[in-house]
């Protein structure tokens, strides 16, 4: 999750926190009703996800044991990770700052929020959870390619901040890491952390006719504005995660951030020239929201 004025980050690790602001994740500490929180929206995720999530996603549930009942204690799926990938999950009070963020990733930590939503906040929060941190991100990290690309990631977001050009590296973890589709033999799957842990947008995403799908674009992703308070309106399609991962590791980026410097954005809804578009959408979601705002 990005963050923005309407998120709180603090300024300094807060009490208890390291200077690398992880804390123990303390899992004795969850209630019953915690444990029953991660139950009950584990077992509605994964009722919609066959035919919907990535194959790499399904899988990543699978190997780390993640239908074991109740919140995962961040030891033993981290031993389970480790073995996959070389990953570690470590907890952390909420967001963190950038650098700290991308250190973490840059040595193959992910950095997960130990607390649970509210019960009556089942279908939206602000803030990164340990239901969307776990839930949604570390699947993926069993996958040895996206393991890859996170931390290539991570290494990424560094240099990006000596460029102060992290707005626009931050647009291609939203558009792949949090809300990606990929092209698999039997259609589009999800793989965004952001749509998985989502009841309604994993339907949206794949099944609404609002939003444009589009075919990756590097530099296309990194003009394009995002909206972090609703359903997308683009979602774009990686070929394969061989594909991402090569992409990203190849790019030569301080280029790349000079000449995007006097680029203008693209709003989230463009279709410009050179797109490969999947579907064209009508739009009509974002147009009802407009007129009659939550
Ligand atoms: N902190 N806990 C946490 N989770 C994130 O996803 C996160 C963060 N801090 C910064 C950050 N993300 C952004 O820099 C990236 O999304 C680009
Ligand atoms: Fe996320």
């Amino acid at each position: 999750m990005r963050m923005t004025e309407d998120t709180h980050v603090l300024e300094k690790p807060p009490e208890g926190a390291g200077a690398d602001w992880t804390i123990p994740q303390d899992w004795n500490a969850y209630t019953p009703e915690d444990h029953e929180t991660w139950d009950i929206l584990f077992k509605r995720q994964l009722a919609q996800l066959p035919g919907r999530a990535s194959q790499a996603f399904l899988d990543g549930i699978d190997v780390l044991k993640l239908s074991k009942p109740g919140i995962p204690d961040f030891e033993e799926l981290s031993e389970n990770l480790m073995r996959e990938t070389g990953w570690q999950v470590i907890a952390v009070p909420g967001l963190v700052p950038d650098d700290v963020f991308f250190d973490h990733l840059a040595n193959r930590r992910f950095v997960a929020g130990n607390f649970i939503r509210r019960r009556e906040q089942l279908d939206y929060l602000q803030e990164p959870d340990v239901f969307h941190d776990v839930f949604g991100h570390v699947p993926m990290l069993a996958n040895p390619v996206f393991a890859d690309y996170m931390e290539a990631y991570g290494r990424g977001g560094l240099r990006a901040l000596e460029y102060d050009s992290l707005d626009h590296l931050a647009r291609l973890y939203w558009y792949t890491v949090e809300f990606g589709l990929v092209e698999e033999a039997g259609g589009l799957r999800i793989y965004g952390s952001g749509i998985v842990s989502s009841h309604g947008e994993s339907l949206f995403s794949l099944d609404d006719p609002s939003p444009n799908r589009i075919g990756f674009d590097m530099k296309r992703v990194m003009r394009t504005n995002y909206r972090i308070d609703d359903f997308q309106q683009v979602y774009f399609v990686i070929p394969s995660f061989e594909e991402l991962l090569r992409q990203t590791v190849e790019t030569d980026f301080a280029p790349l951030y000079r000449e995007l410097e006097s680029a203008s954005d693209f709003a989230p809804d463009d279709i410009v020239e050179g797109d490969r578009i999947f579907t064209r959408g009508t739009q009509a979601y974002a147009r009802e929201q407009a007129a009659s705002p939550a």
